[in-house]
Order: C-alpha cells, then structure tokens, then sequence
C-alpha cells in the first residue's frame, strides 16, 4: 500500500501486483494427456490470476538426442498444442526459450555457484544417462541449472508442474538461496505447484513409469490423436502387472480409473468403482468407457488445433508479442545480477 503523490490529497493507493509464474515444456514429441493433465490444465487455471510466462523450452530439448529439422517442427507443434489446450497469449507471456537469451546468460552464472554434487543426485539424469548411455553430454547434467535460471530469471514465485519435476524446482530453490546468500537478497524461492490427483500419470504400456513422450507414442495418447488411435492405445494398455497385494490396484488399472475420473462424469467413475469392489468388472468394458470420454474430452483440443493450423499469423503475433514481454522482464533481472555478481560496468 502505498499514500497517493499529490500534496492534498488523502486517498490511500492500493497497488495490487500479480505473483509471478513460470513454467515450461520440452518439444521432445507430441503433448500427452500426462503433460496436458498434470500441468498444463493448471497452466490455464492460473492465466486469470497469476502473471504467466510460459515456454516451449527447446534448448532444454537438446540435452537429449534430436535432429535438427525435427527440432523446429517439434517446437511449432508444441506451440500450437499449448494455445489449443487454453493457453491464451492475451492473458499470458508465451515464448519459445532460445528466443530470450537471457535464459542461457544467467544459467552460466548459475553454473558458477551449483556444486557438481547437488547435479549429480538428480534422478532424471540417471534415467535419462540410462536411456542415452551413448549421449552424455554436459547439458544434461546441468540441465536442472539452465531450468532454474528460466524460473528465476522472472523472479517467479510459483512453478506449475508434475510430480516428476519436483526435484528439480528444490533444486532451484537451494540455488537461490545459494545466490541470495552470496550475493544478497535477489530471487525468491519458487514453489512447486501440482494438482495432486493428476501429478502422475502412468504410461499405458509400462504403468511402472509415468507416460513419457520418449517412450514412444503407443505409451501415452497425445492430445491431438484421433478417437480411433485413443481407443485403439487404451485397449492395448496393460492392466494387470502381476497380482495385487490386499486391495491395492494394479498400477495400470489404477491408471485407467485416473483418466476415466478425469475426463468422464463422476457417475461413470463410481459405477466402474463399484463393480471394482464387487469384483465383477470386466476390464474391457472400463477400457471402451475411457477411450470414449478421453476422446470425447480431447475433442474440443483438436478442433482448436485445426483452427490455429489454419491460422498461423496468430502464433506468429503472440510469440512476437511474448518476446518483448519476457525480453523486457528479463533484462531488468540481469541488470540487476550483473551488478551484484561484480561483471564488468564501465559507469561504476
Ligand atoms: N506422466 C506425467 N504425469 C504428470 N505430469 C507430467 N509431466 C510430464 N509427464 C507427466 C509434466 O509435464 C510438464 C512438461 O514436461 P516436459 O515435457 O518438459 O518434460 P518431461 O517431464 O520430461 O515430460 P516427458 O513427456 O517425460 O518428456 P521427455 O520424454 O522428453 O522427457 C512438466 O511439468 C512435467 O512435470
């Protein structure tokens, strides 16, 4: 709150400011009900009352193989994926990463200040070193450092992700309070935000792991796909792994009941619920009931694909838009950082 400027007067001047969010996604493949459900649901929720900043992340996309050409076709589909789930670029800042080069400039800094240690005991690059045992390379280990700097390069508060990012966000945590500690009081500490019913979906073909784009497209439904490839993927999906211990369900049909609350009615839910405790389900009909109400759900996604496929120059003007916004914000906070970190400025 702050006293109105003018000398007579004797208003009180309430100035309201957003909290500020960011959050990301890599262009590694086709968006997945996991990503949709698990974040970018949440994405939308927060346009009406947080500042948004939103991100294709496409160098985080390179810490893993790729081609180039498939890159930049990648990135343009995840784009038009996020405005065809309800991102809005006039309630929110879209931008591609590379597009605001800030990001990388602050995550070398960062990279000064992270003990190898605290990179070394991140999961996702134990698994992801596992999967390319033959790509080891220094982005990935540093990866968690480059996603801090996104975050924090926006002083963001709030970081809508899934479970699977958690450890990441802790991450960048420690950092800032390893730079504020240094350098003096900078960055807040963002928190993690996860809608805890939908953090972790699992994949339809290994329900062990949550779905993944990079385990490969018959493991998650997209959300472009068609009705015919849904029901075709959930009728392929694994249900029982093994026997159940007591009353617990299998991880797979666990999963099925997830999308089936997620996207039917709650009475559809209920009725397959009970047939469950009853022991009379027949998994076949809980797998028809799903792929109807996912491809029912996804629906009004993939006729908003269409619409923007059609109309690129929208995607155009809001990435344009987004750029300036994120630019402008982000060189505020480097200015900001140069000074305290010492770098070179020749009218100290
Ligand atoms: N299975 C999931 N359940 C819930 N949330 C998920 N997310 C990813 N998978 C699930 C969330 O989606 C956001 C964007 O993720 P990302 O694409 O940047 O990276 P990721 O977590 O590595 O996603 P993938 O699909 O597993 O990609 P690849 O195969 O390229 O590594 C994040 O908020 C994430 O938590």
């Amino acid at each position: 709150m702050t006293l109105c400027s003018s000398p007579n007067c004797r208003w009180k001047v309430i100035i309201v400011t957003k909290r500020r969010v960011f959050s990301g996604m890599r262009p590694t493949g086709r968006m997945h009900v996991g990503n949709y459900l698990g974040a970018v649901r949440n994405w939308v929720q927060m346009q009406d009352t947080y500042q948004c900043i939103y991100a294709v992340v496409d160098y985080h996309a390179m810490t893993t193989p790729y081609e180039p050409d498939q890159l930049n076709q990648e990135t343009d589909e995840m784009l038009v994926d996020l405005l065809a789930s309800g991102i809005d670029p006039e309630k929110c800042t879209l931008i591609v990463q590379s597009q605001v080069p800030q990001h990388s400039e602050l995550a070398w800094i960062l990279g000064t200040i992270t003990p190898l240690g605290w990179l070394e005991r991140v999961p996702t690059f134990k698994e992801k070193s596992d999967m390319h045992p033959d790509y080891l390379n220094l982005g990935l280990l540093s990866y968690p450092v480059l996603q801090a700097a996104d975050i924090i390069l926006y002083k963001a508060e709030a970081v809508p992700v899934g479970e699977d990012q958690r450890p990441h966000v802790e991450l960048t945590r420690e950092i800032v309070r390893r730079f504020n500690h240094m350098f003096g009081d900078t960055f807040p500490e963002p928190q993690v935000i996860t809608k805890k019913e939908t953090a972790r979906i699992a994949s339809l073909t290994e329900p062990g792991k949550k779905m993944s784009k990079s385990l490969g497209p018959s493991s998650y439904i997209a959300i472009g796909d068609s009705p015919e490839q849904i029901r075709e993927k959930i009728m392929k999906a694994v249900t029982d792994t093994g026997p159940s211990s007591g009353d617990e369900m299998s991880p797979g049909v666990a999963s099925l009941f997830l999308l089936l609350r997620s996207f039917g009615a709650e009475e559809q839910y209920q009725a397959f619920a009970d047939e469950y405790r009853a022991q009379t389900i027949r998994y076949v009909d809980l797998k028809e009931t799903t792929a109807d109400v996912v491809a029912q759900g996804l629906q009004p996604i993939r006729e908003k694909k269409q619409e923007i496929q059609n109309n690129k120059r929208m995607l155009e003007d809001a990435l344009a838009q987004g750029r300036e916004t994120a630019t402008a914000l982000a060189a505020e906070t480097m200015s900001e950082v140069r000074n305290r970190i010492g770098l070179y400025n020749p009218r100290m």
